[in-house]
């Protein structure tokens, strides 16, 4: 496999990261995953927008143009021969002096890594998902801005690990005001008497990719869209639920703590969802080379 590293393209046993590099010491560093299909990139353009966003307002300084990373994952891409998969995009702080201040680190580091990823097997996006709520809260947006996809992930594996303890493939995490957030790699979205909701980004929600993508679909769908708080008692009441995600794409949810949601199966309107994803994911997006 080659990886784009700093500008070269390298074997993935050449491909190495300094021990000193803060996104490793600290968690300080953003990222992106991207997922490209029939040899098309789903999304580019609003990843990368995203990803210098992320950077912004952690005071990375990209060394790079927007267009240039476009530039450097589809070569990546093209340098692995591959059609289908996913695309991990990750900058750091660069290595610096052991201490926190970023100040000290010379430049920041990126490296693409083009493979394939998979997080749910293939038959829930049939059958349907039963999560769980876990204990693990989101950090409130004064700590942790929910817009920013950082390396700081501890958060949402504590809350992966409740989901595999209590044999769920997936949690939803509540804020701090017990409001629902997302789930711990996916946003979150509801169906309700022909009506569709998701929680709001101030609720601790990531400003998803496909969760944009879904607000499109649904406007061609004709069905409203209100983002607002969302409790439990929404999730437990609602006709259909699905979470939705680069990784994840759109996945249906048939429980929550063990009660059914809806009819237990899932909903048409999640369908149609599924297959409006599908449609603009297989026949949309930029050509690789
Ligand atoms: N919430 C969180 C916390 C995420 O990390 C999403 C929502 C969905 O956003 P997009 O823009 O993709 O629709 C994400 C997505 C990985 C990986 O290993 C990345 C995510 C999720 C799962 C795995 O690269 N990020």
């Amino acid at each position: 496999m080659k990886i784009w590293l700093d500008g070269e393209l390298v074997d993935e046993s050449q491909a190495k990261i300094s021990v000193f590099d803060h996104g490793l010491l600290y968690g300080d560093g953003v990222f992106e995953g991207i997922r490209f299909y029939n040899g098309r990139v789903f999304r580019l353009e609003e990843h990368i927008r995203r990803l210098f966003d992320s950077a912004r307002a952690i005071v990375i300084d990209m060394p790079w143009t927007q267009e240039e990373v476009c530039k450097f994952t589809c070569e990546t891409v093209a340098a692995n021969g591959l059609t289908d998969g996913y695309i991990r995009l990750v900058v750091t702080r660069g290595a610096g002096e052991l201490g926190l201040n970023p100040y000290l680190c010379e430049k920041p580091s990126m490296f693409i890594i083009a493979s394939t990823i998979k997080l749910y097997p293939d038959e829930h996006y049939q059958k349907g998902l039963s999560i769980i709520t876990c204990a693990t809260r989101r950090p409130a947006p004064g700590a942790l801005m929910p817009q920013v996809k950082s390396l700081n992930y501890l958060n949402n594996i504590m809350a992966k690990v409740e989901a595999i303890q209590a044999n769920a493939l997936e949690a939803i995490m509540l804020n701090e005001q017990g409001y629902v957030a997302e789930c711990t790699g996916d946003n979150l979205f509801l169906v309700k008497n022909g009506k569709l909701y998701t929680p709001l980004i101030s609720d601790g929600a990531l400003d998803g990719i496909t969760r944009a993508v879904i607000f499109e679909i649904a406007d061609k769908l004709g069905i409203p869209v209100i983002e607002r708080s969302i409790t439990r008692y929404d999730v437990f009441v609602a006709d259909e639920c699905f979470l939705t995600g680069t990784a994840a794409e759109v996945i249906p949810v048939v429980a929550l703590d063990r009660r059914v949601i809806g009819t237990g199966k899932p909903g048409e309107w999640t369908k149609r969802f599924l297959a409006g994803f599908q449609e603009l994911a297989t026949t949309t997006g930029t050509p690789i080379s």
